[in-house]
């Protein structure tokens, strides 16, 4: 139980609402308890003597109480529903504040499915049972014990039919917290594929029906949904079992009751309203043990979500946290010393081998090399995506570990090799590493990225909102926003993954050359780039090979000295894809 008593340690911030939940809740039980005293008097004092007086003014307390219990069970559902829906929002603040400090290196390993299942489902969950405690937890047990203690006092002789009753209930109660816990753990678990699914399905649903693939995403989808479904049942069945059990309980306890309480009432020694208010607390007793066993399947669904979540917030990020150096400024002089990384924890296939480099400030490298061969990796290093599993990455001379992360991501402009856009304006999109950068800087960026022109013929312009991912623009659109975000002026460090595929080859010389221009500010640049055509300018080229740098250079000294630069170069030049170099 301890994951679920960690999370219900949130309800110490709204103890004020957790607190009147259940004080109200007091009212309410305290005016049912007294409903079938009423009941009895009316009939043995009132009706039997023929007190029409004395029925009147019962009736008219009976009323009164009925009220106030109405009024008292109003408000404790008001707080309690208040107590769980804040408790809810705090719970899922928690949950996606852990997943955003997560490193590529967590992500990678969890499923986005499971994410999700865990931010509504499982949070869901928790704030149901939340909710329902509040309301229940007084009300239950004071109800039970209230209505045995109201039944004994009542009516002695009959009192002793709970000393059957309520053994045969409690085991029944016992074994249903056996059967459900483990049925709706399975419930969240297969909750997860069917999220992973559908994710999966959405994410890449142009390919699902560029290859056809519909059939089989629907078999799939059918298959987890109906599993789902299977679980679900079984869960539900097995907290519904005890429900017959109780009723029929119910059932003999009544008819015990008429029949001993009846020779009592034949004999003259028994009223008819002590027999009836009887019956009453019975029945009583047994919707709050029928209130306990809703509560205990809640519970135990609650639980099984509490431990999913709490194993979320307990996963720690898989890497030191962020540097405290803070880097106000930065003159962007990136150094490799005998870097390696592999992305598998603790070893594995190494995807970068022992590569060293150096870029000074205000020059541009480009990175070539055949496709898996690591320049990705390579790059993601720099702004700590991942870090290196040996030697280390410096910028201005200071391990990138041990600068603050926000200064380190504040200085790189970077556009990954998959242009990732939010649903949002093309002008927040742009300027999302730097909300505060001007229009004038975002237009500038747009420019140079050859996008101001198809933003502007846009009737919406700037504020044209892009649909999720970027949906409503095309490849080379999005491509050219991704790469607009990374040129804005205030990056001394500027990282290009391949961010011209997507581009013909006049864009990209154009890009090149707005990259280029005079009045551009000086930056440190890092271009991975698969046209040579990208990278002839540059001042320093390296080329990679299955995680090794296998030469550097400049383009002359490259085409003299290597071998797999020249076929690069010469395998584009028979393609014309060097017509527009050094546009
Ligand atoms: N790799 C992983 N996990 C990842 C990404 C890549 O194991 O999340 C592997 C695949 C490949 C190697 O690392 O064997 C290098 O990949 P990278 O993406 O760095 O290669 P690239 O040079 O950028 O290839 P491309 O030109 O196709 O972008
Ligand atoms: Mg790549």
């Amino acid at each position: 139980m301890s994951a679920l008593y960690r999370l219900l340690g949130y309800l110490r911030d709204f103890w004020l609402l957790a607190l009147a939940a259940p004080l109200f809740m007091l009212v309410e039980v305290a005016m049912d308890l007294l409903q079938p005293r009423l009941v009895q008097r009316i009939i043995d004092d009132g009706i039997a003597k023929n007190d029409m007086h004395l029925v009147l003014a019962t009736g008219v307390i009976m009323i009164t109480t009925t009220l106030l219990a109405a009024a008292g069970g109003g408000a404790c559902g008001y707080f309690a529903v208040r107590a769980g829906y804040r408790f809810g929002a705090k719970l899922r603040g928690d949950i996606f504040r852990r997943i955003q400090s997560f490193t590529f290196g967590n992500l990678d390993r969890l499923e986005t499915g499971a994410l999700i299942t865990r931010l509504t489902s499982d949070a869901n969950q928790m704030q149901d049972m939340v909710t329902m405690l509040l309301r229940g937890m007084v009300r239950m047990p004071l109800l039970l014990i209230g209505s045995i203690t109201m039944a004994m006092i009542t009516s002695p002789r009959l009192g002793w039919l709970f000393l059957v009753l309520v053994p045969v209930l409690m085991v029944s109660l016992i074994w249903i917290i056996r059967q459900t816990f483990p049925r709706y753990r399975q419930v969240q678990t297969q909750l997860d594929e069917l999220n992973t699914v559908m994710q999966e399905n959405l994410a890449g649903v142009r390919v699902v029906k560029a290859f056809v693939r519909e059939e089989h995403e629907r078999t799939r989808f059918a298959k987890a949904n109906a599993s789902l479904a299977e679980r679900m049942i079984s869960a539900i069945r097995a907290g519904a079992s005890t429900q017959p059990i109780m009723m029929l309980t119910l059932s003999v306890g009544i008819v015990a009751a008429l029949w001993i309480g009846g020779h009592h009432v034949r004999d003259g020694d028994m009223g008819v309203g002590e027999v009836v208010a009887f019956i009453n607390y019975l029945m009583q007793a047994i919707m709050a043990l029928m209130m306990f066993s809703n509560m205990i399947v809640q519970v135990s669904r609650a639980q099984a979500s509490a431990q999913r979540v709490v194993a979320l917030l307990d996963t720690e990020p898989t890497r030191a946290a962020s540097g405290s150096t803070r880097m106000a400024e930065c003159n962007g002089r990136i150094v490799f010393e005998n870097v390696s990384f592999s992305y598998a924890e603790g070893g594995g296939d190494p995807v970068l081998k022992s590569i060293s480099f150096t870029a000074e400030p205000g020059e541009t490298v480009a990175l070539l090399g055949t496709t898996g061969a690591g320049k990705s990796s390579l790059v993601q290093l720099i702004p700590r995506f991942y870090d290196p599993t040996a030697g280390r990455v410096t910028l201005d001379g200071i391990d990138v570990r041990d600068i603050h992360e926000e200064d380190l991501r504040r200085h790189i402009g970077i556009a990954l090799q998959e242009s990732v856009l939010f649903r949002d304006t093309i002008r927040a999109n742009i300027a999302m590493g730097r909300t505060d950068a001007p229009m004038d800087d975002v237009v500038d960026a747009a420019r140079r990225a050859q996008a101001d022109d198809f933003i502007t013929h846009k009737p919406e312009g700037y504020d044209t909102v892009v649909g999720q991912r970027g949906s409503t623009l095309s490849g080379g659109q999005k491509q050219r926003v991704a790469i607009a975000r990374a040129l804005l002026p205030q990056f001394p460090v500027l990282i290009l993954d391949d961010s011209t595929s997507a581009v013909d080859v006049r864009t990209e010389a154009a890009i090149q050359a707005a990259l280029n221009a005079p009045d551009r500010p000086r930056q440190t640049r890092i271009i991975v780039a698969q046209r040579i055509s990208a990278v002839i300018a540059a001042d320093k080229i390296l080329v990679i090979e299955d995680g090794c740098l296998v030469a550097q250079g400049t383009h002359a000294t490259l085409l003299v000295n290597n071998e797999i630069y020249r076929d690069i170069y010469e395998s584009q030049i028979d393609n014309g894809a060097l017509s527009h170099a050094g546009e």
